[in-house]
Protein backbone atom coordinates (compact mmCIF):
# COMPACT_ATOMS: atom_id res chain seq x y z
CA UNK A 1 0.00 0.00 0.00
CA UNK A 2 1.58 3.36 -0.80
CA UNK A 3 1.49 6.52 1.40
CA UNK A 4 -2.72 8.37 0.19
CA UNK A 5 -1.30 11.62 -0.53
CA UNK A 6 -3.35 14.93 -0.61
CA UNK A 7 -5.41 14.84 -4.06
CA UNK A 8 -4.62 18.48 -5.01
CA UNK A 9 -1.83 20.67 -5.33
CA UNK A 10 -1.31 24.67 -3.62
CA UNK A 11 -1.52 27.40 -5.82
CA UNK A 12 -2.61 29.86 -3.22
CA UNK A 13 -1.39 30.29 0.52
CA UNK A 14 -2.53 32.50 3.58
CA UNK A 15 0.08 32.88 6.09
CA UNK A 16 -0.19 31.61 9.93
CA UNK A 17 0.95 33.90 12.65
CA UNK A 18 3.25 32.15 15.82
CA UNK A 19 2.80 33.62 18.84
CA UNK A 20 4.57 32.82 22.39
CA UNK A 21 3.13 31.03 25.32
CA UNK A 22 3.53 34.23 27.68
CA UNK A 23 1.55 35.83 24.54
CA UNK A 24 -1.11 33.26 24.47
CA UNK A 25 -1.72 33.32 28.31
CA UNK A 26 -2.70 36.84 28.63
CA UNK A 27 -4.55 36.39 24.99
CA UNK A 28 -6.97 33.40 26.64
CA UNK A 29 -7.77 35.41 29.61
CA UNK A 30 -8.65 38.48 27.94
CA UNK A 31 -10.89 35.85 25.61
CA UNK A 32 -12.81 34.79 29.02
CA UNK A 33 -10.80 31.30 28.63
CA UNK A 34 -13.31 30.57 25.99
CA UNK A 35 -11.76 30.15 22.74
CA UNK A 36 -15.01 31.20 20.59
CA UNK A 37 -13.60 34.69 21.68
CA UNK A 38 -10.38 34.52 20.77
CA UNK A 39 -9.01 36.74 17.62
CA UNK A 40 -8.76 34.17 14.87
CA UNK A 41 -5.08 36.08 13.89
CA UNK A 42 -4.40 34.83 17.16
CA UNK A 43 -4.27 31.24 16.73
CA UNK A 44 -1.83 29.16 14.77
CA UNK A 45 -3.73 26.16 13.96
CA UNK A 46 -7.25 26.07 14.13
CA UNK A 47 -9.33 23.35 14.49
CA UNK A 48 -12.54 25.04 16.25
CA UNK A 49 -14.71 23.56 13.21
CA UNK A 50 -14.38 21.75 9.87
CA UNK A 51 -17.27 24.43 8.93
CA UNK A 52 -16.87 26.68 6.44
CA UNK A 53 -13.29 26.99 6.78
CA UNK A 54 -12.46 24.73 3.88
CA UNK A 55 -10.18 25.83 1.27
CA UNK A 56 -12.24 26.25 -1.93
CA UNK A 57 -10.41 24.84 -5.15
CA UNK A 58 -9.74 27.02 -8.48
CA UNK A 59 -12.89 25.45 -9.84
CA UNK A 60 -14.94 26.58 -7.34
CA UNK A 61 -13.05 30.51 -7.60
CA UNK A 62 -13.65 30.55 -11.39
CA UNK A 63 -17.10 29.70 -10.26
CA UNK A 64 -17.46 32.74 -8.13
CA UNK A 65 -16.40 34.76 -11.54
CA UNK A 66 -19.07 33.59 -13.11
CA UNK A 67 -22.17 34.05 -10.54
CA UNK A 68 -25.24 34.66 -12.19
CA UNK A 69 -26.40 37.98 -9.92
CA UNK A 70 -30.25 38.31 -10.45
CA UNK A 71 -32.47 38.72 -8.35
CA UNK A 72 -35.18 35.96 -9.63
CA UNK A 73 -34.25 33.21 -12.13
CA UNK A 74 -30.48 33.55 -11.57
CA UNK A 75 -28.75 30.83 -13.72
CA UNK A 76 -26.29 29.63 -10.88
CA UNK A 77 -29.49 28.80 -8.95
CA UNK A 78 -30.21 26.41 -11.79
CA UNK A 79 -26.76 25.04 -11.64
CA UNK A 80 -27.29 24.43 -7.62
CA UNK A 81 -30.83 22.68 -8.31
CA UNK A 82 -29.39 20.03 -10.17
CA UNK A 83 -26.11 19.36 -8.75
CA UNK A 84 -28.47 18.70 -5.26
CA UNK A 85 -31.17 17.06 -7.15
CA UNK A 86 -28.35 14.83 -8.61
CA UNK A 87 -26.86 13.75 -5.52
CA UNK A 88 -30.42 13.82 -3.45
CA UNK A 89 -33.44 13.36 -5.61
CA UNK A 90 -35.98 15.77 -3.74
CA UNK A 91 -38.12 17.58 -5.87
CA UNK A 92 -37.73 20.83 -3.97
CA UNK A 93 -34.56 22.64 -3.26
CA UNK A 94 -34.94 25.69 -1.18
CA UNK A 95 -31.26 27.45 -0.80
CA UNK A 96 -30.37 28.89 2.67
CA UNK A 97 -27.02 30.78 4.07
CA UNK A 98 -26.48 28.13 5.93
CA UNK A 99 -27.19 24.67 8.09
CA UNK A 100 -29.51 26.44 10.82
CA UNK A 101 -31.49 28.26 8.52
CA UNK A 102 -32.60 25.62 7.03
CA UNK A 103 -33.46 24.10 10.34
CA UNK A 104 -35.48 27.47 11.60
CA UNK A 105 -37.43 27.74 8.88
CA UNK A 106 -38.24 23.97 8.94
CA UNK A 107 -39.43 23.27 12.55
CA UNK A 108 -40.78 27.11 12.26
CA UNK A 109 -43.12 25.23 10.48
CA UNK A 110 -43.59 21.69 11.49
CA UNK A 111 -42.92 22.22 15.52
CA UNK A 112 -44.61 23.73 18.16
CA UNK A 113 -45.55 23.17 21.68
CA UNK A 114 -46.67 19.63 21.92
CA UNK A 115 -44.44 18.15 19.14
CA UNK A 116 -41.29 15.90 19.09
CA UNK A 117 -38.52 15.84 16.87
CA UNK A 118 -36.61 12.43 17.14
CA UNK A 119 -32.76 12.10 16.37
CA UNK A 120 -29.78 9.63 16.41
CA UNK A 121 -28.16 12.89 18.06
CA UNK A 122 -29.38 16.68 17.52
CA UNK A 123 -26.32 18.86 16.81
CA UNK A 124 -26.83 22.16 19.28
CA UNK A 125 -28.39 24.45 16.48
CA UNK A 126 -30.69 21.97 15.63
CA UNK A 127 -31.46 21.01 19.13
CA UNK A 128 -31.81 24.93 19.82
CA UNK A 129 -34.00 25.47 16.98
CA UNK A 130 -36.75 22.81 17.63
CA UNK A 131 -36.76 24.16 21.11
CA UNK A 132 -37.07 27.75 20.19
CA UNK A 133 -40.63 26.57 18.91
CA UNK A 134 -41.52 25.13 21.76
CA UNK A 135 -40.94 21.54 20.53
CA UNK A 136 -38.95 18.44 22.14
CA UNK A 137 -35.84 17.59 20.47
CA UNK A 138 -35.31 13.78 21.72
CA UNK A 139 -31.94 12.11 21.12
CA UNK A 140 -31.89 8.15 20.10
CA UNK A 141 -28.52 7.11 19.57
CA UNK A 142 -27.59 3.39 19.83
CA UNK A 143 -26.01 1.77 22.91
CA UNK A 144 -22.59 1.87 21.47
CA UNK A 145 -22.30 5.09 20.92
CA UNK A 146 -22.47 5.90 23.92
CA UNK A 147 -18.85 4.91 25.16
CA UNK A 148 -16.25 6.37 23.62
CA UNK A 149 -13.92 3.29 23.89
CA UNK A 150 -16.00 0.76 22.29
CA UNK A 151 -15.06 0.20 18.29
CA UNK A 152 -17.83 -0.45 16.52
CA UNK A 153 -18.50 0.52 12.68
CA UNK A 154 -21.59 2.66 12.85
CA UNK A 155 -21.64 4.60 16.15
CA UNK A 156 -24.24 7.34 14.65
CA UNK A 157 -26.70 4.14 14.35
CA UNK A 158 -30.19 5.14 15.68
CA UNK A 159 -31.54 3.11 18.44
CA UNK A 160 -34.43 1.89 16.29
CA UNK A 161 -36.84 -0.21 19.28
CA UNK A 162 -36.53 2.87 21.66
CA UNK A 163 -37.63 5.08 18.59
CA UNK A 164 -40.38 3.04 17.97
CA UNK A 165 -41.35 2.91 21.71
CA UNK A 166 -41.15 6.82 21.86
CA UNK A 167 -43.28 7.20 18.92
CA UNK A 168 -45.90 4.83 20.51
CA UNK A 169 -45.57 6.98 23.96
CA UNK A 170 -46.10 10.80 22.15
CA UNK A 171 -48.46 9.69 19.53
CA UNK A 172 -47.19 9.36 16.15
CA UNK A 173 -49.41 12.55 15.41
CA UNK A 174 -47.16 14.83 17.61
CA UNK A 175 -44.12 13.48 15.66
CA UNK A 176 -44.42 15.77 12.26
CA UNK A 177 -40.46 14.38 11.69
CA UNK A 178 -37.91 12.32 12.69
CA UNK A 179 -34.34 13.27 11.94
CA UNK A 180 -30.96 11.49 11.18
CA UNK A 181 -27.56 13.23 11.69
CA UNK A 182 -25.04 12.09 9.11
CA UNK A 183 -22.28 11.50 10.28
CA UNK A 184 -23.50 12.02 13.69
CA UNK A 185 -21.33 15.13 14.76
CA UNK A 186 -21.80 15.52 18.82
CA UNK A 187 -21.53 11.39 19.15
CA UNK A 188 -17.96 11.84 17.51
CA UNK A 189 -18.41 12.09 13.76
CA UNK A 190 -19.34 8.44 13.72
CA UNK A 191 -21.40 7.35 10.29
CA UNK A 192 -24.37 5.83 10.28
CA UNK A 193 -25.38 2.44 8.47
CA UNK A 194 -27.60 2.40 5.47
CA UNK A 195 -29.36 -0.68 6.67
CA UNK A 196 -29.75 1.97 10.37
CA UNK A 197 -31.43 4.66 7.71
CA UNK A 198 -33.63 1.67 6.08
CA UNK A 199 -34.50 0.79 9.09
CA UNK A 200 -35.42 4.21 10.85
CA UNK A 201 -37.32 4.54 7.53
CA UNK A 202 -39.60 1.19 8.10
CA UNK A 203 -40.63 2.53 11.33
CA UNK A 204 -41.56 6.15 9.86
CA UNK A 205 -43.66 4.42 6.98
CA UNK A 206 -45.18 1.94 9.65
CA UNK A 207 -46.37 5.67 11.46
CA UNK A 208 -46.47 7.87 8.69
CA UNK A 209 -44.00 10.21 10.09
CA UNK A 210 -41.39 11.96 7.25
CA UNK A 211 -38.13 11.03 7.51
CA UNK A 212 -35.10 13.98 7.23
CA UNK A 213 -31.71 13.71 7.07
CA UNK A 214 -29.31 16.46 8.52
CA UNK A 215 -27.05 15.63 5.91
CA UNK A 216 -23.97 17.90 6.34
CA UNK A 217 -21.19 14.93 6.11
CA UNK A 218 -23.07 13.13 3.71
CA UNK A 219 -20.25 12.26 1.76
CA UNK A 220 -18.00 11.04 4.20
CA UNK A 221 -21.06 9.17 5.71
CA UNK A 222 -21.23 7.66 1.91
CA UNK A 223 -17.44 6.41 2.18
CA UNK A 224 -17.92 4.84 5.27
CA UNK A 225 -20.44 2.61 4.37
CA UNK A 226 -18.30 2.05 1.18
CA UNK A 227 -15.72 0.55 3.16
CA UNK A 228 -17.73 -0.81 6.35
CA UNK A 229 -20.73 -2.22 5.08
CA UNK A 230 -21.54 -5.59 3.27
CA UNK A 231 -22.05 -5.11 -0.37
CA UNK A 232 -21.35 -1.35 -0.90
CA UNK A 233 -17.70 -2.03 -1.35
CA UNK A 234 -17.78 -1.56 -5.17
CA UNK A 235 -20.70 0.99 -5.51
CA UNK A 236 -19.60 4.93 -5.95
CA UNK A 237 -20.24 6.99 -3.36
CA UNK A 238 -22.26 9.11 -5.62
CA UNK A 239 -24.44 6.30 -5.84
CA UNK A 240 -24.22 5.24 -2.26
CA UNK A 241 -25.53 8.70 -1.49
CA UNK A 242 -28.06 8.45 -3.91
CA UNK A 243 -29.72 5.65 -1.85
CA UNK A 244 -29.08 7.33 1.56
CA UNK A 245 -31.04 10.26 0.22
CA UNK A 246 -33.44 7.74 -1.17
CA UNK A 247 -35.07 6.84 1.80
CA UNK A 248 -35.49 10.40 3.14
CA UNK A 249 -38.17 12.63 2.44
CA UNK A 250 -36.19 15.54 2.86
CA UNK A 251 -32.93 17.25 4.24
CA UNK A 252 -31.09 20.24 5.79
CA UNK A 253 -28.07 20.76 4.71
CA UNK A 254 -25.48 23.21 5.76
CA UNK A 255 -23.31 23.38 2.69
CA UNK A 256 -20.28 24.80 4.89
CA UNK A 257 -19.35 21.46 5.53
CA UNK A 258 -19.73 18.66 2.68
CA UNK A 259 -20.32 21.22 -0.07
CA UNK A 260 -16.34 22.58 0.87
CA UNK A 261 -17.92 26.17 0.52
CA UNK A 262 -17.14 28.82 3.09
CA UNK A 263 -20.96 29.77 3.48
CA UNK A 264 -24.17 28.29 2.14
CA UNK A 265 -27.12 25.94 3.12
CA UNK A 266 -30.06 24.16 1.62
CA UNK A 267 -33.12 22.69 2.64
CA UNK A 268 -35.18 19.73 0.32
CA UNK A 269 -38.05 17.90 0.54
CA UNK A 270 -40.41 15.68 -1.64
CA UNK A 271 -43.79 17.40 -0.11
CA UNK A 272 -45.41 20.15 -2.25
CA UNK A 273 -47.73 21.93 0.31
CA UNK A 274 -44.86 21.60 2.73
CA UNK A 275 -42.02 23.56 0.04
CA UNK A 276 -45.05 26.39 -0.52
CA UNK A 277 -44.95 26.93 3.08
CA UNK A 278 -41.38 27.02 3.67
CA UNK A 279 -40.73 28.89 0.08
CA UNK A 280 -43.00 31.37 1.69
CA UNK A 281 -41.07 31.77 5.08
CA UNK A 282 -38.15 31.88 3.17
CA UNK A 283 -38.97 34.98 1.61
CA UNK A 284 -39.66 36.52 4.89
CA UNK A 285 -36.32 35.82 6.02
CA UNK A 286 -33.89 35.01 3.64
CA UNK A 287 -34.25 36.16 0.79
CA UNK A 288 -36.13 35.44 -3.04
CA UNK A 289 -36.41 31.09 -3.57
CA UNK A 290 -34.01 31.23 -6.54
CA UNK A 291 -30.87 32.89 -3.82
CA UNK A 292 -32.27 32.03 -0.45
CA UNK A 293 -29.70 34.04 1.56
CA UNK A 294 -26.52 33.48 -0.81
CA UNK A 295 -25.18 35.68 -3.57
CA UNK A 296 -25.21 33.69 -7.45
CA UNK A 297 -21.41 33.42 -7.46
CA UNK A 298 -21.94 31.02 -3.64
CA UNK A 299 -24.81 29.13 -5.43
CA UNK A 300 -21.82 28.50 -7.90
CA UNK A 301 -19.77 27.44 -5.52
CA UNK A 302 -21.94 24.83 -3.78
CA UNK A 303 -22.52 23.28 -7.09
CA UNK A 304 -19.00 22.61 -7.70
CA UNK A 305 -18.12 21.70 -4.68
CA UNK A 306 -20.98 19.15 -4.54
CA UNK A 307 -19.54 17.35 -7.68
CA UNK A 308 -16.06 17.69 -5.97
CA UNK A 309 -16.94 15.71 -2.65
CA UNK A 310 -18.10 12.23 -3.79
CA UNK A 311 -14.46 12.52 -5.55
CA UNK A 312 -13.06 8.85 -3.99
CA UNK A 313 -9.33 9.93 -4.13
CA UNK A 314 -10.86 12.93 -1.86
CA UNK A 315 -12.81 11.21 0.65
CA UNK A 316 -9.91 8.29 0.98
CA UNK A 317 -7.59 10.80 1.64
CA UNK A 318 -9.78 13.12 4.35
CA UNK A 319 -10.97 9.70 6.06
CA UNK A 320 -7.30 8.84 6.20
CA UNK A 321 -5.90 11.96 7.70
CA UNK A 322 -8.41 11.44 10.30
CA UNK A 323 -7.48 8.37 10.85
CA UNK A 324 -4.03 8.93 10.94
CA UNK A 325 -4.18 11.71 13.77
CA UNK A 326 -6.62 9.57 16.09
CA UNK A 327 -4.60 6.63 15.64
CA UNK A 328 -0.89 8.42 16.81
CA UNK A 329 -3.04 9.57 19.92
CA UNK A 330 -4.33 6.60 20.92
CA UNK A 331 -0.96 5.50 20.44
CA UNK A 332 0.07 8.10 22.89
CA UNK A 333 -2.10 6.93 25.23
CA UNK A 334 -4.15 10.03 24.87
CA UNK A 335 -8.58 8.78 25.59
CA UNK A 336 -10.63 9.80 22.11
CA UNK A 337 -13.67 8.35 20.81
CA UNK A 338 -12.74 5.16 18.82
CA UNK A 339 -12.38 4.95 15.80
CA UNK A 340 -11.75 8.22 14.97
CA UNK A 341 -14.96 9.55 12.57
CA UNK A 342 -14.88 11.35 10.08
CA UNK A 343 -14.59 15.30 10.53
CA UNK A 344 -13.00 15.63 13.57
CA UNK A 345 -10.86 13.62 16.40
CA UNK A 346 -13.20 13.54 19.79
CA UNK A 347 -10.73 13.64 22.99
CA UNK A 348 -12.36 12.20 26.30
CA UNK A 349 -12.21 14.13 28.64
CA UNK A 350 -14.00 12.54 31.37
CA UNK A 351 -10.75 10.00 31.02
CA UNK A 352 -8.67 12.36 30.27
CA UNK A 353 -8.99 14.47 33.67
CA UNK A 354 -10.66 11.90 35.68
CA UNK A 355 -10.57 14.21 38.74
CA UNK A 356 -11.89 17.11 37.24
CA UNK A 357 -15.76 16.71 37.36
CA UNK A 358 -18.64 17.68 34.88
CA UNK A 359 -19.19 21.29 36.55
CA UNK A 360 -15.80 21.93 36.76
CA UNK A 361 -15.68 21.73 32.76
CA UNK A 362 -12.46 19.48 32.28
CA UNK A 363 -13.55 19.67 27.99
CA UNK A 364 -12.67 23.72 28.58
CA UNK A 365 -9.73 23.12 30.76
CA UNK A 366 -8.59 21.10 27.77
CA UNK A 367 -9.61 23.46 25.14
CA UNK A 368 -7.86 26.09 27.21
CA UNK A 369 -4.41 24.44 27.70
CA UNK A 370 -3.99 23.31 24.20
CA UNK A 371 -4.70 26.88 23.58
CA UNK A 372 -1.98 28.02 25.84
CA UNK A 373 0.61 25.04 25.22
CA UNK A 374 0.69 25.19 21.54
CA UNK A 375 -1.45 28.25 19.92
CA UNK A 376 -4.55 25.43 18.81
CA UNK A 377 -7.94 25.85 18.73
CA UNK A 378 -10.45 23.64 19.78
CA UNK A 379 -13.79 23.34 20.43
CA UNK A 380 -15.64 21.86 24.14
CA UNK A 381 -18.51 19.51 23.22
CA UNK A 382 -19.73 18.07 26.64
CA UNK A 383 -21.29 20.03 29.35
CA UNK A 384 -20.44 23.69 28.41
CA UNK A 385 -22.01 23.01 25.40
CA UNK A 386 -24.89 21.09 26.33
CA UNK A 387 -25.49 21.68 29.53
CA UNK A 388 -28.46 22.78 31.60
CA UNK A 389 -29.67 23.69 34.83
CA UNK A 390 -32.10 21.75 37.22
CA UNK A 391 -34.84 23.52 38.71
CA UNK A 392 -32.54 23.75 41.57
CA UNK A 393 -30.14 25.72 39.31
CA UNK A 394 -27.23 22.23 39.53
CA UNK A 395 -26.15 21.74 36.11
CA UNK A 396 -27.39 18.50 34.16
CA UNK A 397 -24.39 17.34 31.99
CA UNK A 398 -24.72 15.59 29.07
CA UNK A 399 -23.08 12.15 28.93
CA UNK A 400 -20.21 12.68 27.25
CA UNK A 401 -17.54 15.15 27.69
CA UNK A 402 -15.40 15.98 24.81
CA UNK A 403 -12.91 18.33 23.10
CA UNK A 404 -13.35 18.09 19.40
CA UNK A 405 -10.16 19.04 16.92
CA UNK A 406 -11.77 19.41 13.66
CA UNK A 407 -9.88 18.99 10.72
CA UNK A 408 -10.63 22.06 8.37
CA UNK A 409 -11.24 20.34 4.35
CA UNK A 410 -8.63 20.65 2.11
CA UNK A 411 -6.69 23.19 4.82
CA UNK A 412 -3.53 21.84 6.81
CA UNK A 413 -0.94 19.24 5.79
CA UNK A 414 0.81 15.84 7.52
CA UNK A 415 3.16 18.15 9.33
CA UNK A 416 0.56 20.74 10.65
CA UNK A 417 -0.79 17.51 12.22
CA UNK A 418 2.32 15.67 13.58
CA UNK A 419 2.73 19.42 15.60
CA UNK A 420 -1.55 19.14 16.86
CA UNK A 421 0.04 15.35 17.84
CA UNK A 422 3.17 17.03 19.69
CA UNK A 423 1.30 19.70 21.64
CA UNK A 424 -1.86 17.13 22.68
CA UNK A 425 0.69 14.25 23.58
CA UNK A 426 2.46 17.08 25.68
CA UNK A 427 -0.44 18.59 27.17
CA UNK A 428 -1.56 14.57 28.60
CA UNK A 429 1.48 14.14 29.60
CA UNK A 430 1.19 17.42 32.27
CA UNK A 431 -2.71 16.48 32.59
CA UNK A 432 -1.94 16.59 36.38
CA UNK A 433 -1.44 20.52 36.54
CA UNK A 434 -4.81 21.23 34.56
CA UNK A 435 -7.40 22.87 36.45
CA UNK A 436 -11.57 23.29 36.38
CA UNK A 437 -13.27 25.97 35.34
CA UNK A 438 -16.08 28.12 36.94
CA UNK A 439 -19.20 30.32 34.51
CA UNK A 440 -19.06 33.88 35.38
CA UNK A 441 -21.17 34.92 32.24
CA UNK A 442 -23.94 33.02 29.92
CA UNK A 443 -26.33 33.42 27.62
CA UNK A 444 -29.77 31.87 27.82
CA UNK A 445 -29.42 29.77 24.76
CA UNK A 446 -26.00 28.43 23.01
CA UNK A 447 -24.42 29.87 25.47
CA UNK A 448 -20.77 28.26 24.97
CA UNK A 449 -20.31 30.93 22.03
CA UNK A 450 -20.38 33.61 24.41
CA UNK A 451 -19.48 32.25 27.56
CA UNK A 452 -16.88 33.66 30.53
CA UNK A 453 -15.05 31.31 32.12
CA UNK A 454 -12.16 31.68 35.63
CA UNK A 455 -9.82 29.25 36.08
CA UNK A 456 -10.05 27.70 39.16
CA UNK A 457 -6.88 26.94 41.58
C1 LIG B 1 -19.63 22.48 13.55
F1 LIG B 1 -19.59 25.26 17.79
N1 LIG B 1 -21.84 22.48 12.70
O1 LIG B 1 -19.73 21.25 13.64
P1 LIG B 1 -24.61 25.85 10.23
N2 LIG B 1 -26.14 20.19 11.78
C2 LIG B 1 -24.92 19.68 12.04
C3 LIG B 1 -23.85 20.53 12.17
O2 LIG B 1 -22.66 20.02 12.41
C4 LIG B 1 -24.05 21.95 12.05
C5 LIG B 1 -25.34 22.42 11.73
C6 LIG B 1 -26.36 21.52 11.62
C7 LIG B 1 -20.78 23.22 13.05
C8 LIG B 1 -20.76 24.71 13.12
C9 LIG B 1 -21.06 25.09 14.51
O3 LIG B 1 -22.12 25.65 18.42
C10 LIG B 1 -21.78 25.48 17.13
O4 LIG B 1 -24.27 25.99 8.79
C11 LIG B 1 -24.75 18.22 12.18
O5 LIG B 1 -23.43 26.07 11.12
O6 LIG B 1 -25.75 26.70 10.61
C12 LIG B 1 -22.99 22.86 12.22
O7 LIG B 1 -25.06 24.34 10.37
C13 LIG B 1 -25.63 23.87 11.54
C14 LIG B 1 -20.11 25.07 15.50
C15 LIG B 1 -22.36 25.29 14.84
C16 LIG B 1 -20.47 25.28 16.82
C17 LIG B 1 -22.73 25.51 16.15
O8 LIG B 1 -18.60 23.10 13.85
Amino acid sequence: MKTIIEPFRIKSVEPIRFTTREERLKLIEIAGYNPFLLHADDVLIDLLTDSGTSAMSSKQWAGIMDGDESYAGSKSFYRFEDAVKKITGFSYIIPTHQGRASEKILFSIIGGPGKYIPNNTHFDTTRANVEFTGAVAEDFLTETGKHPEIRADFKGNMDVPALEKFIIEKGKENIPACMITITNNSGGGQPVSMQNIREVKDVCVKYGIPLFLDACRFAENAYFIKKREKGYQDKPVLEIAQEMFSYADGATMSAKKDALVNIGGFLAMNDEQLAVNCRNLLIVTEGFPTYGGLAGRDLEAVAQGLEEIVDEHYLQYRIRSTEYLGEKLSAAGVPIIEPPGGHAIYIDAKRFLPDIPPDKYPGQSIACALYIEGGIRSVEIGSVMFGKYDSKGKLISPPMELVRLAIPRRVYTQSHIDYVLEIVTEVYRNRSSLKGYRIVYEAPVLRHFTARFEMME
